[in-house]
């Protein structure tokens, strides 16, 4: 690719992206609302807010493909889910469609099937059941790349990014954990792949005890190389395993199913 488009580069997962994805095009367009530090020769850092639209059209001129992290990436007031996840995802289709991308990286979250049940296996067709505002967000946005992608062709990974930390810091994390590296990979095949379409991608690792059923994504050529059981002895030693009725066992959002409509913002990082 001549130029990628990174959104959320100041975030956690945007800041994996800008060290370790400079090999896919010969510019990294950064863009965040956060500051951004420095640029590297080969970037061009953008200040701006999702939710403006002609700020996310000058945004996404000129760029070849797109990895979408920015965005509100836990439970918020609808006022800020809104503008951020809805209203911006919105805007950066309609960008997309108007400057003529062909691929995006939707980060989309496991929160859109977090009403599923930690006995169940998923894969790409089971049905949506959001935990949480944020949840429908997802929802949302992977609605609207499919939209985008029978009316117009713009392929999207819907990708249902489970837990991406250096490590999982809880026992559910043992079957929700991406490794960075694994998330690394994935975004590469996302963007080498002959013929994307749109799928729906579910972001583990290869964890022994995952719920998720990644065989209809054979063609990408992903093949996850960790696996969270290396860290299961140092999770058990630090905290106790939550009890069986406890929320956090029984659903596969966890927590997210227990919070309830924050009708404030919650100013949670
Ligand atoms: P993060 O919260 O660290 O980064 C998100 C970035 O988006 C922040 O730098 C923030 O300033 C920016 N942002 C928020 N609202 C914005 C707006 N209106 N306009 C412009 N920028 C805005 O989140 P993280 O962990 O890096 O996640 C990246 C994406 O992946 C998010 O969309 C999140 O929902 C999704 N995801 C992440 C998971 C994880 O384990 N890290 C799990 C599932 C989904
Ligand atoms: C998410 O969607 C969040 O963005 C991330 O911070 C984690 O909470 C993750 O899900 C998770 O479920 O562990």
């Amino acid at each position: 690719m001549n130029r990628l488009l990174i959104t959320g580069a100041a975030g956690g997962l945007g800041k994996l992206a800008r060290a370790r994805l400079g090999h896919l095009a010969d510019t990294l367009r950064l863009a965040d609302m956060a500051d951004l530090g420095d640029a590297e020769p080969n970037e061009e850092l953008l200040i701006c807010d999702l939710a403006d639209k002609s700020a996310v059209d000058a945004m996404v001129e000129g760029c070849d493909g797109i990895v979408h992290f920015g965005g509100r990436s836990l439970e918020d007031s609808w006022e800020i889910i809104r503008d951020s996840n809805i209203e911006g995802v919105f805007n950066l289709y309609e960008a997309a469609r108007r400057h003529g991308v062909s691929r995006i990286f939707y980060a989309s979250s496991n929160h859109a099937i977090g009403y599923h049940q930690q006995t169940q296996q998923l894969d790409a067709e089971a049905v949506t059941r959001p935990d949480s505002l944020y949840g429908v967000s997802k929802v949302f946005g992977e609605a609207l790349a499919t939209m985008y992608y029978d009316k117009f062709g713009i392929e999207t990974a819907n990708v249902r990014i489970g837990s991406c930390f250096p490590e999982p810091r809880d026992h559910r994390m043992l079957s929700t954990w991406i490794s960075e590296d694994d998330m690394v990979s994935l975004i590469e095949c996302v963007f080498r792949v002959p013929r994307l379409g749109c799928p729906v991608i579910y972001g583990v690792s290869d964890n022994a005890a995952s719920w998720w059923d990644n065989t209809s994504i054979g063609y990408l050529g992903w093949k996850p190389q960790d696996n969270s059981e290396k860290f299961r002895s140092k999770i058990d030693a630090v905290m106790e395993t939550p009890a069986v009725d406890d929320p956090v066992s029984v659903y596969q959002g966890g927590i997210f199913t227990v919070a309830g409509i924050a009708e404030k913002p919650t100013g949670a990082a």
